[in-house]
């Protein structure tokens, strides 16, 4: 019913020279297939061209994806990229309200639920974040804070095809950090966000609509995320900058 989905989140980090090392080291890893998993690469913006290139001359089974994305089409927004400048180097995903891009560049839901309308507007699929801090989850009241982020976050988008529209739950205290949630943690938040999307969209698109967990996933625990009937995959941040250890997690998946 949902393909599961692997996908890299490089943050900042590869030189441009760096990322395409890394990507032929993909492309390697992954020359037997991926089977019905969708893997998707997020380098750095910079890196994007070269990496999509080494991939499309292999015919590799991998998508790539960017960071971050402005809403408008064009103009005077120094240091922004627009919709098609993505869709213009091969990128087909993007990740919007990463805790990162939320905590240290003051993203809020109204710009997530924007920059997913601009995104969608173009054909590419947002990775769309969410997770609560260590305080809110401390005050049990991390599925309410996360429900709600979900309820902004997709106010008046229109799926039409759900393999089209992805959520990442990425519970904030354990991400980088080698804290992981347990794979029960993870399910009690991805359920509560699949029954809010039903809510919204109608059961049949919620059911299309792939949840990742992300936030020290790894090789090791993968596996445990996997199994919930909810979790469909991860997006990995430190693990997705080794060859080895992504594709390790990707063959988990399969
Ligand atoms: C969470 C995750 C990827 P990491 O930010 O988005 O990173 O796997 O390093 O915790």
């Amino acid at each position: 019913m949902r393909n599961r989905m692997i996908a890299g989140n490089w943050k900042m980090n590869k030189t441009y020279d760096e990322g395409v090392v890394l990507a032929q080291g993909l492309v390697d890893e992954l020359k037997d297939g991926t089977g019905s998993v969708d893997v998707v690469v997020c380098p750095p913006a910079i890196d994007v061209k070269g990496v999509a290139e080494v991939i499309q001359q292999a015919n590799a089974p991998i998508a790539v994806g960017v960071q971050n994305v402005y809403w408008e089409e064009k103009g005077a927004y120094t240091g922004e990229t627009a919709p098609d400048m993505i869709t213009a180097v091969g990128a087909t995903y993007c990740i919007i309200g990463h805790s990162e891009r939320r905590g240290y560049f003051g993203e809020t839901d109204d710009d997530i639920n924007k920059k997913a309308k601009a995104l969608m507007a173009h054909g590419i699929v947002p990775i769309s974040c969410c997770g609560e801090s260590l305080e809110v989850r401390e005050a049990g009241k991390h599925v309410e804070f996360v429900v709600e982020q979900i309820k902004k976050d997709t106010e008046g988008l229109t799926i039409d095809d759900p393999s089209k529209y992805v959520v990442a739950y990425e519970p904030i205290w354990a991400i980088g950090t080698g804290k992981t949630a347990t794979a029960d943690d993870a399910e009690e938040v991805c359920g509560a966000i699949r029954k809010t999307l039903a809510e919204i969209f109608g059961q049949e698109t919620a059911d299309g609509i792939r949840i990742l967990y992300g936030g020290s996933a790894k090789p090791e625990n993968v596996g445990g995320f996997l199994e919930k009937e909810d979790v469909d995959g991860a997006l990995v941040g430190g693990a997705s900058l080794k060859a080895d250890s992504f594709a390790a997690m990707v063959r988990s998946a399969m």
